[in-house]
């Protein structure tokens, strides 16, 4: 029995017996994958922390469908009780979450980790619960997003009017049109078949992604953009969250933190691991993008529209500053 349903026979939060507690998750990939890993912790974490029992469900091989649906399901406070998703996947009922995954936001590895590790995005945080009732309560992330493609992409000239998958939010497509592309949105379930009956010619993503969901068998080229450093929050439905007693609350605010912590350190010790597995499995060729550094002075005025749009100029400023 979901909590949902605990509630639906209308129970009141402070009379659900602790052991009545179960709580869906959702994942896309298998027990492989860096997020499943992260909200198998988190599920430890919870029950270390607390001293009643909760039942974790957690759906594994996008059984529940991709991050668009799971934001659907937690803003209406159905099927899915938590996840880890995309920023850039939420945009839908919270324009600036999509801020703290833009491409070319972080430097390196010590900046992301500097910017998560403190409040600054407190205030995305704040409308995505306002905007969608979606609690973000770690992050994990630190896959580095490269270029993924049917055929080899070395340059500017080979970007140019390359057809391209972005996720959902504008900002992604905005950074990519400034980089000459020409990118669509695309549900991620349909990115394979995309690219295998041409309709796109690629698209980018991390490697645990790529692995685990064997993306190299349709495009087997990467191009080493960096361009992006994943921030992936793990999150919860307000309403799950809300009917909760307050002791398993604090445990959930907890776990959560503690398992991005765990998240980050896993996915981001495991790229370049995986990487190096898919080249030397023959699944991948791997190559740098000539003139990387042209790439940044040619997104930093999209970065610095969107974030003036929202009225988020300082908020940008702070996070670069950290
Ligand atoms: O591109 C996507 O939609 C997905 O890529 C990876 O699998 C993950 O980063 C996931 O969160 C989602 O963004």
């Amino acid at each position: 029995m979901t909590l949902g349903m605990v509630f639906a026979t209308g129970l009141a939060a402070t009379s659900v017996a602790a052991q009545d507690v179960t709580l869906r998750g959702a994942s896309m990939f298998d027990e492989q994958h860096a997020f499943t890993k992260t909200m198998q912790k988190f599920a430890e974490l919870v029950n270390e922390n607390y001293d009643g029992e909760v039942t974790f469900d957690l759906r594994l091989n996008g059984e529940l469908g991709v991050e668009s649906d799971y934001l659907t399901f937690l803003q209406q406070g159905v099927a899915v009780d938590y996840t880890i998703m995309a920023p850039s996947n939420m945009a839908k009922f919270s324009p600036s979450i999509p801020l703290m995954d833009m491409p070319f936001l972080f430097r390196d590895l010590d900046h992301w980790n500097a910017a998560l590790s403190s409040d600054v995005m407190k205030p995305l945080e704040e409308e995505l619960l306002e905007k969608a009732d979606i609690m973000i309560i770690g992050y994990t992330g630190g896959g580095t997003r490269n270029l993924l493609s049917k055929d080899p992409i070395a340059n500017l000239d080979d970007l140019n009017g390359h057809k391209m998958r972005v996720m959902g939010a504008p900002i992604q497509a905005q950074i990519f049109s400034a980089l000459t592309a020409a990118p669509s949105a695309i549900a991620y379930n349909e990115v394979y078949n995309a690219i295998q009956t041409g309709v796109i010619a690629g698209f980018e993503n991390e490697a645990a992604s790529i692995q685990n969901l064997k993306f190299y068998e349709v495009a087997p080229n990467v191009t080493l953009t960096r361009h992006t450093i994943t921030v992936r929050p793990i999150v919860m439905s307000g309403k799950t969250f809300r009917k909760l007693p307050e002791d398993l609350q604090a445990a959930v605010l907890k776990a959560g933190a503690e398992a991005g912590t765990f998240g980050r350190e896993l996915e981001s010790s495991e790229d370049a691991v995986k990487l190096q597995e898919m080249i030397d499995a023959g699944q991948i060729k791997v190559q740098e993008f000539e003139n990387r550094d042209q790439l940044l002075e040619m997104v930093l005025p999209v970065q610095n529209e969107y974030a003036n749009s929202l009225g988020a100029a300082d908020l940008l400023e702070a996070i670069r500053a950290k």
